[in-house]
């Protein structure tokens, strides 16, 4: 279903009339009331009256994590103190978190473009949403929160944790929507499995996943296991939180960004060139109606693509591809570039393993090594690890074969790696320590 007729399929040129005005209105107004932009814009030499047409973006400087940090926690916000209703805070892996304000109508842009969210993952009034993500400073939970409110559907603020309990919810209330990260929803399925219960025999229809990477082949791994379509979001507390973008349920081929509220750029990491559609890079976005906390060029450090090809939902917003890595999460072992997700991409491929591992990055001597820790599938293990090493070798082959680098296999019993309740943690580098 299409939320907002309107503004989902607008043809090309409407939208983008309507991205310049309100670009233009923002630039304006961040360059007027926020001193990082006052002076960023100045050393660039340009002003919000250079602005006349949407490639004049490209004349405005980046903003980078670090001018967040350095006006930590509020000098970033466009609008005084009291117009500031909420504020949000991503942890991050180093240092201070990023902290984020919405306004009034900010909480409402953000509540609708949840509406359209769930709606294009298939969610109707009637629908009744489990929502596992984290409540909190984390954006997620209070996000598909009030969208699914919005949206007219139900919602049961569970969060995260307490999964034996959140299974009995599940049985009992009778939720058609998953909303949770993908490595939680593997857990939910296995805590099911423990307490007796078959997931496929539950209600869920959908399954809104995100705020971590996966893969398109741990997306059929939960849809097999939880007998559900697994629909990819994404989103980042810094542009407004979820509700970026998402796929549609009806084609699950990338996520339709929503246009006419952030222009999403991809460039190049090295050089910060702005890439055509098609190729891939790091995506970059403009707010254009966040009032309390509007960002111009934002680095998002994500890795993707964009693409403009008519989608069969109907939908005439940009695509992105499923995010393939961060340009800061890219190992580099003894030279090979390696993101975790082509890693995983290779481990789901394969029958005997399960979708949880870990990767294990270490300096000795002066050579890198990797480690893949991976746990083996209940019905292949006989009980004893021993027998699993020619298996252990066939999947260093893989991966060399697919990814150029060479590695460690580990293969381990089922249960015995450690369970996310929200984002997974899954590279544990210690060079860096
Ligand atoms: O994770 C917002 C969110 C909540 C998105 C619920 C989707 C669902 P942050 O905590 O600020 O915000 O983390 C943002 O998470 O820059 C990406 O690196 C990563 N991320 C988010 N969604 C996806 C996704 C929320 N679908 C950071 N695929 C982003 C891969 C994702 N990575």
């Amino acid at each position: 279903m299409i939320y907002d007729e309107e503004f989902e399929t607008l043809p090309r040129e409407a939208l983008e009339a309507i991205q310049l005005k309100r670009l233009q209105r923002v630039v304006e107004k961040v360059y007027a009331t926020v001193p990082f932009y006052k002076k960023a814009f100045d050393e660039k030499g340009v002003k919000p009256d250079d602005i006349r047409s949407l490639e004049d973006l490209q004349k405005l400087p980046f903003t980078m994590k670090q001018d967040l940090r350095d006006n930590y926690p509020f000098a970033m916000f466009a609008t005084p103190m009291q117009n500031v209703v909420r504020i949000h805070a991503s942890s991050g892996t180093t240092g201070k978190p990023t902290v984020v304000g919405y306004t009034r109508r900010d909480i409402d842009t953000w509540s609708e473009l949840m509406a359209r969210t769930l709606a294009a993952a298939g969610t109707h009034k009637g629908d009744i949403v489990h929502n596992a993500y984290g409540y909190g400073l984390f954006t997620g939970g209070l996000g598909f929160h009030y969208g699914t409110e919005r949206l007219g559907a139900s919602v049961i603020p569970v969060s995260g944790g307490n999964t034996k309990r959140q299974v009995l919810l599940m049985k009992d209330f009778g939720p058609t929507v998953l909303t949770c990260t993908p490595s939680y929803a593997l857990r939910l399925a296995e805590v099911a499995d423990d307490e007796g219960v078959d997931f496929k025999s539950l209600k869920f229809k959908v399954g809104v996943f995100g705020a971590e990477p996966w893969s398109e082949n741990m997306r059929w791994e939960i849809e097999k296991k939880l007998g559900l379509d697994a629909v990819d979001i994404f989103g980042l507390s810094e542009i407004i939180g979820p509700g970026v973008a998402v796929e549609c349920v009806e084609a699950k081929q990338g996520l339709h960004i929503f246009e006419d509220h952030f222009i999403p750029e991809v460039i190049d990491p090295e050089t910060g060139q702005v890439l055509p559609y098609g190729e891939p890079g790091e995506l970059v976005f403009t707010t254009l109606t966040k009032e309390a906390f509007p960002l111009i060029r934002y680095r998002t450090r994500d890795l993707s693509t964009l693409y403009r090809e008519p989608c069969k939902c109907g939908r005439t917003l940009v695509r992105m591809g499923r995010i393939t890595g961060r340009s800061d999460d890219m190992l580099i072992i003894r030279g090979v570039n390696v993101f975790p997700s082509q890693i995983e991409s290779v481990l789901m491929a394969r029958k005997d393993v399960a979708p949880y591992y870990l990767l294990i990055v270490e300096r000795k001597g002066r050579m890198d090594s990797l480690g893949v820790d991976v746990e083996i599938n209940e019905d292949v293990f006989s009980g004893d690890v021993k027998d699993l090493q020619p298996k252990e070798r066939e999947i260093e082959k893989d991966i060399k074969d697919m990814l150029g680098v060479s590695c460690k296999v580990r293969l381990k019993a089922p249960k015995t790696i450690q369970r996310s309740e929200g984002k997974a943690e899954r590279v544990i580098d210690k060079r860096k320590l």
